[in-house]
């Protein structure tokens, strides 16, 4: 990795293949506007260059990928298959290069950093083997009266694909290569923060015969993303980010329902206002480490980080003596360094946000700071410009108050009474979220009670609650966190194509038709 580490990479939009530095603006050639994209944890580390596109760019990127979609769905099953395997061996390839893009350009620990490059491959492979599955011959059955018929699964057509920052390469590949193994075109648009291993992706997914046509690539935030979702040419888009994001994307969609009689599939998987509930029969040491890794793990930037540690009112002070002694353990510092377990947050808008989230629970009479873990002494960062958020455990007396969504490392700590389980329940269903929830108890009917009332997408019982594996745990959550199917799992390649029944009738059942109809 370290000979990547001094490198500085670049990206621009790519369109049919050509990479882009300017657009034509009332006929004159101007430079698209360029961005310096600096390591989080000191802004004197630079990781490149990224040139933003714009509207225009945006809806030539569509008008290619629309254009490109007849070629594409011809490509049989298998080979787009092929194709998908083959990313999965170049990335795996490519391993030292895109883990230094993670931690130079997201500020990713090295595990995160393993993590998410082994997810986006994991997601190349599972997406290619359900672009076989779903492949029409594998659903031919002949009925009683000896009719054929079919179920065809075919593409729909060109997908814009907005993904998120704190999952740069993962939730990127998994988008993107779902839909191309649907036989779907794909405008992917990443992140503006994360453009650069994004750009460095698209690369390596030409490389392993993704056609220029079938995968369009532009660059850029809000702007961009807005002319994307209105363009009146799209089957569908897939997004991975905020509910606020994604609710506006859902307006925009509905407003070209109505303009063109046409709605575009839309998948949303967006927040969490995650909760582990706590009984008195838990194993405390357990608890803790599996909180601790699901609060402060990658700083808390997961949708399905854990931000509300739910402990009945008996076991509570032990749990939180443990909490706190645990997060003393914790290293922050510098992601370079493979002892590091909390690296910095996104961007300084991010690390803003979260520090007014502390300072308003300061002010709070009913809530208390339980724990903060401080820099890391041995850690070398520029901590004047870098943006660490220090791991935070704050105890509160209600849900409510915390207000939201807190996208970073910090952990709400909330006591119940074993009388009030249900209001608790109820209390978490009620923030609108359902994403994932952690159940610490080694009483199975609890368990199962908890599971059956809580509304979420992913349980986890007796371990933490990040990190679904593809295939093994589909994630997606309902409510707030998002419409479904759950990625990396049986429905969602499927949902990006259309079912058409076909019904084919024999020799021998045509003429008995013909019979029929003749009497
Ligand atoms: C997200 O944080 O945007 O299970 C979703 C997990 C990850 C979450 C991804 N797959 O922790």
């Amino acid at each position: 990795i370290d000979s990547h580490l001094t490198k500085t990479w670049s990206a621009s939009p790519i369109i049919n293949g050509q990479a882009i530095h300017d657009s034509s603006v009332d006929g004159k050639a101007q430079k698209l506007d360029s961005h310096t994209v600096r390591a989080p944890w000191n802004h004197e580390v630079i990781a490149g260059d990224v040139q933003y596109a714009n509207a225009d760019l945006a809806r030539q990127a569509i008008d290619a990928a629309v254009a490109g979609q007849s070629a594409w769905q011809a490509v049989p099953a298998a080979k787009r298959a092929a194709i998908l395997r083959k990313t999965a061996d170049l990335y795996e390839e490519n391993y030292a290069e895109l883990m230094a893009l993670c931690q130079v350009e997201a500020g990713k620990t090295m595990q995160d950093s393993i993590d998410e490059i082994k997810e986006a491959v994991d997601f190349c492979r599972f997406y290619a083997d359900e672009a076989e599955r779903l492949d029409a011959k594998a659903h031919e059955f002949t009925d009683l009266s000896g009719k054929q018929s079919r179920q065809v699964y075919k593409a729909r057509g060109t997908f814009v694909c907005i993904s998120p920052w704190n999952f740069p390469l993962a939730i990127y590949t998994g988008q993107i290569v779902a839909a191309l193994a649907a036989g779907n075109t794909v405008v992917a648009k990443p992140a503006e923060q994360t453009s650069l291993i994004a750009h460095f992706g698209a690369q390596l997914m030409y490389q392993a015969g993704v056609p220029v046509e079938a995968l369009q690539f532009v660059t850029g935030a809000g702007e961009v993303g807005g002319a994307l979702t209105a363009a009146d040419n799209l089957s569908g888009v897939i997004f991975t980010g905020s509910t606020q994001t994604a609710q506006r994307i859902n307006q925009s969609l509905n407003d070209h329902a109505q303009a063109s009689g046409e709605l575009p599939v839309f998948i949303a998987e967006t927040g969490g206002q995650n909760a582990m509930i706590v009984d008195s029969t838990a194993l405390p040491e357990q608890v803790v480490r599996d909180a601790v890794l699901s609060a402060f793990g990658s700083a808390g930037q997961r949708c399905s980080a854990c931000r509300i540690l739910c402990v009945q009112e008996e076991v509570a002070d032990e749990l939180i003596e443990l909490l706190q002694g645990n997060m003393a353990e914790l290293v922050v510092g510098n992601p370079l360094y493979a002892a590091t377990d909390v690296g910095p947050v996104i961007d300084n808008d991010a690390k803003q946000g979260l520090e007014a989230h502390i300072e308003r629970m300061v002010a709070e009479p009913t809530a208390s700071i339980l724990a903060q873990t401080p820099m890391s002494a041995s850690s070398v960062v520029s901590q004047e410009q870098s943006t660490f958020v220090l791991p935070t455990a704050i105890e509160v007396k209600s849900i409510d108050v915390i207000g939201g969504e807190h996208f970073g490392p910090i952990l709400h700590v909330l006591r119940y009474q074993a009388r009030d389980l249900n209001k608790l329940i109820d209390a978490i269903n009620a923030t609108g979220f359902g994403l994932t929830l952690g159940i610490h108890s080694r009483i199975e009917n609890i368990v199962e009670h908890i599971e059956r009332r809580a509304f979420v997408g992913n349980t986890y019982v007796n371990r933490n609650q990040i990190g679904a594996v593809v295939n093994v745990q589909p994630f997606g959550g309902c409510g707030l966190s998002g419409t479904g199917p759950k990625a990396g799992g049986p429905h969602y390649v499927a949902r990006l194509m259309q079912l058409s029944s076909e019904s084919v009738a024999t020799e021998q059942t045509s003429a008995t038709e013909q019979n029929t109809a003749t009497n």
